[in-house]
């Protein structure tokens, strides 16, 4: 295969995991990243499991050396982006270089401003990058279901026909976010809409809910662990819930617990990126997939790991905390997401034997987790 794929953003809990993925498969992968997460990490104080060291000083597994570099870029540096897409001429560029918190964006004044700033700068970059182009390289972007929100009807992927006083169009979904991060991931799909439209760019968005697992098993290279963030400021909570079940610490639910959201797993969002990869779309259009495997509440998140702790002989229990957000805590969720069902997609959504499985992964590393870091540090409300 001579597909070349460059990943921005490539230091993150997904995208070291994507990188590896995709050179296992024959990819020629180029992985840049401006070790942004590690800093804010160190600012905010926040922990992970398997902390992961500066883009440059990656290990690689010695199978994949041939096909994957890792390097240094910063996406808001315009001319160093430049030329480095002129220079490895990508066939498909995937887009996670953004910063994915939602409580750090909601924190204070400077880490609104740097969401904002750092979201919009670097697709707008991304976007000129690629229109300056001769071979224009297909996008693939993170976006994430919380662009939608919680809306009282049903979710489509992405677009939604309109019929008003007897015409009829199709437009973008509406969509309503609840943080200050997930409303940046809104006006980065604004942008690139209006790219696609005027300059006819190849453009898919992965609507991704929260991700789960740190686990990539690979035929090339075994079995490895990615950073898994279980703090309240990077972590999502089905990692943070196994790290606090093998600490032995109640699982912090969030109000009601019945908000619901689509998850999904690590494996399975690598697969989604490939297929997404193997199947782009035509100039001009604007492919939107809706990434997620199943929908679940905290609650029924919170009880798979208090069945899931029996099996090792842990008694977890629950501990219901002051919602630190402004989302509703009671609403209807029936988002669709056949599409990549329907390219292939071989769900792995979280059951009692995932949620085992990350308890144990968690138990291995007990020494390494922070219990300083478990309560929310964040209010949304000022
Ligand atoms: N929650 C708890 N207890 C916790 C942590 C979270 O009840 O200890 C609740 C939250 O209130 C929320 C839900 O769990 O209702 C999901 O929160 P999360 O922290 O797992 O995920 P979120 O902040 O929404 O963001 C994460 C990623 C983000 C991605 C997004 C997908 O950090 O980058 O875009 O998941 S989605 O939420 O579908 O927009």
């Amino acid at each position: 295969m001579n597909h070349k794929v460059l990943i921005l953003g490539a230091g993150g809990y997904l995208g070291w995991p994507a990188s590896l993925y995709f050179a296992s498969r024959g990819y020629e992968v180029l992985a840049v990243d401006n070790d942004s997460k590690q800093f804010l990490m160190q600012e905010t104080g926040s922990r992970s499991i398997n902390e992961p060291p500066s883009i440059k000083d990656r290990e690689i597994p010695s199978s994949l050396q041939s096909n994957l570099t890792a390097e240094y870029l910063d996406c808001r540096h315009f001319s160093q982006l430049e030329s480095c897409l002129r220079k490895f001429q990508p066939d498909t560029v995937i887009h996670l270089a953004e910063q994915p918190s939602a409580p750090l964006s909601m924190q204070n004044f400077d880490k609104s401003h740097y969401t904002l700033i750092n979201n919009l700068e670097t697709t707008h970059n991304i976007l000129w990058a690629i229109c300056g182009l001769k071979k224009r390289p297909h996008l693939i972007k993170l976006g994430t279901m919380g662009e939608y929100g919680t809306p009282n009807i049903d979710i489509e992927e992405g677009w939604l026909e309109i019929r008003h006083n007897s015409r009829s169009d199709k437009f973008l979904y509406p969509r309503q976010a609840s943080s200050l991060y997930h409303t940046t991931k809104i006006m980065d799909t604004d942008l690139i809409w209006f790219f696609v439209r005027t300059h006819q760019l190849a453009v898919t968005d992965l609507m991704q809910g929260p991700v789960f697992g740190c686990k990539i098993s690979e035929d090339s290279f075994g079995e490895l662990f990615s950073e898994l963030c279980y703090d309240d400021i990077f972590g999502t909570v089905i990692n943070r819930f196994a790290a606090q079940a093998a600490r032995d610490l109640p699982l912090t639910v969030y109000g009601s617990g019945n908000q619901i959201r689509g998850y999904i797993a690590l494996q399975d969002s690598l697969r989604c990126m490939e297929l997404a990869t193997e199947n782009p779309p035509q100039p001009g259009d604007l492919s939107i997939y809706n990434q997620f495997t199943s929908c679940l509440s905290i609650n029924e998140i919170a009880d798979t790991f208090v069945q899931a702790g029996k099996e090792v002989n842990k008694s977890v229990t629950i501990r219901r905390v002051t919602n630190p957000r402004v989302e509703k805590e009671e609403h209807y969720y029936n988002p669709q997401n056949i599409k990549l069902l329907n390219l292939g997609l071989e769900p792995h959504p979280l059951d009692l034997e995932a949620a085992l499985e990350l308890i144990q992964f968690c138990l291995q590393h007990r020494s390494e987790i922070n219990t300083d870091k478990i309560l929310p540090s964040v209010t949304w409300k000022k």
